[in-house]
């Protein structure tokens, strides 16, 4: 199987840490692709009409998307290890990956927002985004008890990597401050070597 990607997107590496966890990594070949909001990438709108990465292509040629789908496949044939099959873990597991990816999501507007020439930026926009931000940081510094005691999965994968991409892409944010108990949570973390293999390259 291929997997089409970038080592910048944090949607691809959601995708690739949860390849590792699975153990597939044997199994998928990583091609890089380069995708832009400003030039559609005429190879990735005949496998996505999206023309957005992460896809991943069966041996088949059948192409499956977006992340979280690819992971449901993958996650599907190993026997359901990152996304209970049913019941309040699936729940909870669906909803704060929900939030993380969201927050995935609003960087990505973010930055491309911040990095308009400044008459072309909406202040309101950026704002909001910088509030927003600070209420998923607040959601989640207060469930890493939670993300302690659950078994390591798709929520904790979302989490672990969006943490990562504000340290990549937001460093001034400083989110660790008022986010400690996280902070240690995504310390430990980053060391798996799921997170290690798979570290955003600039
Ligand atoms: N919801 C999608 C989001 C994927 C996404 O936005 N990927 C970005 C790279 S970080 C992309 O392909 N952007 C190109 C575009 O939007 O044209 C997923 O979870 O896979």
């Amino acid at each position: 199987m291929k997997l089409y990607s970038s080592p910048r997107s944090p949607f691809v590496r959601k995708v690739v840490v949860a390849i590792h966890e699975l153990g597939l990594a044997d199994q998928i070949e990583l091609v890089p692709t380069v995708v832009a909001m400003d030039q559609p990438n005429a190879g990735m709108l005949a496998k996505n009409p999206l023309g957005k990465i992460p896809v991943l292509e069966l041996y088949d040629g059948t192409a499956i998307y977006d992340s979280a789908v690819i992971i449901d496949y993958l996650d599907r044939k190993v026997g359901c290890r990152l996304i209970p099959a049913a019941g309040d873990a699936r729940d909870w597991v669906l909803v704060n990956h929900a939030l993380a990816n969201g927050l995935m999501d609003i960087l990505v507007l973010w930055r491309n927002e911040r990095d308009k020439p400044s008459e072309q930026q909406s202040t309101g926009w950026i704002a909001n985004f910088g509030r927003k931000t600070e209420a998923v940081l607040a959601a989640l510094e207060k469930q890493t008890p939670e993300l302690e005691h659950k078994p390591f999965g798709l929520a904790h994968i979302a989490i672990a990597v969006v943490l990562a991409y504000l340290d990549f892409r937001f460093e001034a944010l400083n989110w660790r401050e008022p986010c400690p108990k996280l902070a240690a949570w995504h310390a430990k973390a980053a060391q798996r070597p799921s997170m290690l293999a798979s570290q955003i390259t600039a």
